[in-house]
Parts: structure tokens; sequence; C-alpha cells
């Protein structure tokens, strides 16, 4: 018998909602499982891969993770801001079964389905703006961005791309070169394509008592001079940026921004990757503000884990390719297109976005009282189920990126998903799927909190 096997005949957990919403650790984390598959990942998976609790899941659901030790483990992390609906969500399973059932791939640009349209029109729907406007799918979130861009280059007739200070748009060539961070993400990977500048971002807390209109001047100033808009086709920006520190621009930035976009045709692309789909209180992040984006790019939290992405907006920019221009072998898959109808009609007929609201609630009350109590916590930032804290050095206000370590390894050791984010290694992010229990959140954040204060 494999590992593997071993793990999945003694674990053999029930997978999704039904699993019991508790913290129970019965070993070590990792266990002696997990630390196996970790020796033959080592062997068999590139280096390059790296991990940030090497727990070997077995199964997930409502607010927990299940390894193949037997242990449950709070997620605060949703994988990555995916499973807003839950991990195994029923509607979902029961839509992704029904049509495994039927057929699996077909290629929409070779026989296509309605379910990929139906998509379409949810996005078209949902997203801000009731203007006239289409979407396209792909697979992940980086082809999003990567389609955006050639949408607007096309649509425009320009080439240059701008995008800001602590970006995180994707890993391939050209989402490498617009995220901001060298390590890990590019260091060593270039060259990068070309045509792709950095402007300034908003970031209250480390730029000097800007004010929203003042940052967004400061970048327009920076881009008038360095590009010129006669030769920038499109600005991309995360409305709320993730991996960069969950920063939240100081009111004002985005509007600024997006009125010298419209005054100069440059194309507004709003990054909602990781802000999308009722994380954030809202439907999408840009709502806060009255933002409505020419294109907006989709993904994560769209289809309940399974694969899928979107670009949608403006008619008049989505139809400008020239037909056969946009596609991919993947590109709206069936699967993950029931995928995604179900976990859509799950955030609208459940009210997540409401949820959402109520989470960020929880969270930022508690974290309020933990920025009052420990000066190391020098920001509490965020909007809805998608919240961060910033840890620095009371004394000088820099980063403290050893302690941000010290915290989530410690919550790790204590079963709660913690993940970490910023620019300077220092900000730690919350992002709880919506199904979990307040029971279950409030004891991950009570966790977090202990460990702070032993750290
Ligand atoms: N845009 C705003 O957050 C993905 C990266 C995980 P993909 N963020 C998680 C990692 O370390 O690779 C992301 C994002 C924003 C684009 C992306 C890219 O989405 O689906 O990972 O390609």
């Amino acid at each position: 018998m494999t590992l593997t096997e071993t793990a999945r005949s003694t674990a053999t957990p029930i997978g999704g909602p039904s699993l019991p919403q508790e913290r129970k650790l019965v070993t070590t984390i990792p266990g002696p499982k997990s630390r196996a598959l970790s020796e033959r990942k080592a062997q068999a998976v590139s280096a390059g891969v790296g991990i940030a609790l090497p727990v070997y899941v077995a199964a997930a659901g409502g607010g927990v993770l299940v390894d193949v030790d037997g242990n449950s483990l709070i997620d605060l992390g949703s994988g990555i801001a995916v499973t807003g609906v839950g991990n195994s969500a029923p509607r979902v399973v029961e839509a992704v079964a029904a049509q495994l059932a039927q057929f699996t791939h077909t290629c929409f640009t070779v026989a296509p389905y309605d379910s990929y349209i139906e998509v379409a029109e949810a996005l078209n729907r949902l997203t801000p703006g009731d203007h006239l406007k289409r979407s396209v799918l792909f697979s992940s979130g980086a082809e999003a961005v990567e389609n955006a861009v050639k949408i607007a280059r096309y649509f425009t007739g320009k080439q240059a791309i701008v995008v800001f200070d602590h970006a995180y748009h994707g890993r391939t060539n050209l989402t490498m070169g617009m995220t901001a961070k060298s390590q890990p993400y590019k260091s060593g990977f270039g060259p990068f394509a070309p045509e792709v500048y950095r402007a300034p971002m908003s970031y209250p807390l480390r730029d000097g008592g800007l004010d929203g209109v003042e940052a967004a001047n400061r970048a327009i100033s920076q881009i008038d001079k360095q590009i010129g808009a006669s030769n920038l086709a499109a600005l991309v920006i995360e409305p709320i940026q993730g991996e960069g520190g969950f920063i939240v621009p100081a009111p004002g930035f985005l509007a600024t921004l997006l009125a010298w976009c419209r005054a100069n045709e440059v194309v507004f692309i709003a990054d909602e990757i990781q802000t999308g789909f009722a994380r954030t209180g809202h439907m999408f992040a840009c709502e806060y503000e009255g933002i409505v984006p020419d294109l907006i790019c989709t993904a994560k939290g769209i289809a309940g884990g399974l694969p899928l992405s979107g670009v949608t907006g403006r008619a008049d920019i989505m139809d400008s390719p020239k037909v056969g221009g946009l596609g991919g072998t993947y590109a709206g898959n069936p699967l993950a297109c029931a995928a995604a109808l179900a976990t859509i009609d799950t955030y609208e007929s459940d009210n997540l976005v409401e949820r959402a609201r109520a989470i960020g609630t929880i969270m930022s009350g508690r974290f309020t009282a933990l920025a009052a109590a420990d000066l190391r916590v020098g920001d509490v930032r965020g909007r809805g189920a998608m919240m961060a804290i910033e840890l620095i050095d009371p004394a000088t206000g820099a980063p403290d990126a050893a302690l941000t370590s010290r915290v989530i390894a410690g919550a790790h050791a204590e079963g709660v998903i913690l993940l970490g984010c910023g620019t300077y290694g220092n900000v730690i992010r919350f992002l709880p799927p919506l199904s979990i229990p307040d029971a279950l959140l409030i004891e991950g954040l009570q966790v977090v909190a202990d460990t702070l204060a032993k750290a």
C-alpha cells in the first residue's frame, strides 16, 4: 500500500460541509503522514514550488481543513481567497457532478455550450456599471490579466501599460513583469515583457500623509512625464492590493485615476481577482467608491475552487479584437462554468455579501482591540472578510517581518491556517471562507492573538 492509499483508507473523512467544524490536533503539525509526504514531494516535485504549511489535505469544508493525519485546522486563508462559498460547497458539488456526467470538455471555440454564455451573462450583470458589457473566460487569474491587456492594446492601438508599486498580477511572463515584488516572483526569471511601467501607489500608512487625490496626482504626473497618455493603453490596478499587503488606497485615489483615464483614452482595468465576489462586503471592491472600471478581471472566488477566470467590460472595448483573437483550450471549461453558476447562485441566494460584512465586523473589532493593546500592530486595514494587520517595530515604525513569520508559524502549530503578505513580508492577512461558523472564526482569531502575545 502506498502512503497516499494508507492516508486515504485510514483518514476517510467525510468531505465538504459535513465535516465537524472544530479545531482538533491529534499530532504535532505537520504530523507523521504529512512529513512523509513532504519527503516524497522533495523527490518528485520541483523545489521551486514552495509550501506555506506542509499539512497534506484529505478533506475540507465550512471553515476547516482536515489533514491526512486526522488533524482538523481552522482555515483563515480560503486557498488564497478562492473558496468564498466554502470547500466542496453542496450546490457546487452537485452542479459539477451533473456536468461531469454530461461532458467534460469540448473547447468552447470548437463546439460551444450554454453554461459559458450564462457565466458571461452573470458577470455582465454583477460587475459594476449598467453599461453594455461583454465577457470572455479563461482558466487562471494571470491569463485574465494578460488578456485584459491584449484587449486594451487592440482597442487603443497603444502599447504601454502602467501598474503600481506593491502590485501583484501573476506569474506568467507579462504578469510577472507587472508584479512589483522581486523575491520570490521575478528575480532570475527575466527578461520581462517591454512597455510595462510602474507608478507610486497610495499606501496611507507609509506615504507621508498624502490624501487619495494627492497620491493620484503624484502617480499621474509621473505617468505623464515618463510614458505620456498618447502611448498608454491601460492602467491596471487592484482596488485593494492583495499580495502587496492588503493596501487600501486613500479615498479619492481610484476615482482620480479613473477620471484621468477617461479624459485620456486610457483603459482603466481593475484587477479584482483577489477582492472579487463578495469578499470585501460588496460583490466587487470597486463598488466602495462607485468606481466603474472599463474592464474588470475576475478569478479565484468565481467558481468555488475550480479554475476559471474572466475579463468583463465595456462592449465597445471587448468586441474590438478580431474574431479568433481570444481563446484557449481550457478557457471557460464546462466543469468550471457549472461550478461558477452554482457558486454565483450561492453568493446571491445566501447573501454572502452581508456575511462578508459580518465577518469583517468580527475581525475588525478584534484587530482594533489588539492594536490598542499591542503597539507592534501598526495598522489594521481591509474590508469585509479581507482584512490584515501590519506588524512593525513600535520604536521606528519599520516593518517587522521576523515577528510576522513567528506569528504565522505559531498559529500553524496551533492548527490555524494563516497567510502572510506584503512587500516587506510584515502583513498577516485574513481571508476566511464565508462559510466559516462564527465560533470557529473567533477561536482562530484568538489563537492568533495568543500567538502574537507570546511571539
Ligand atoms: N491578480 C490580484 O491576487 C493571485 C498568488 C499565489 P492566478 N494571487 C495569489 C501565488 O503565490 O502564485 C492573483 C492576484 C491578483 C492576479 C493573480 C494571479 O492569479 O490565478 O494565480 O494566475
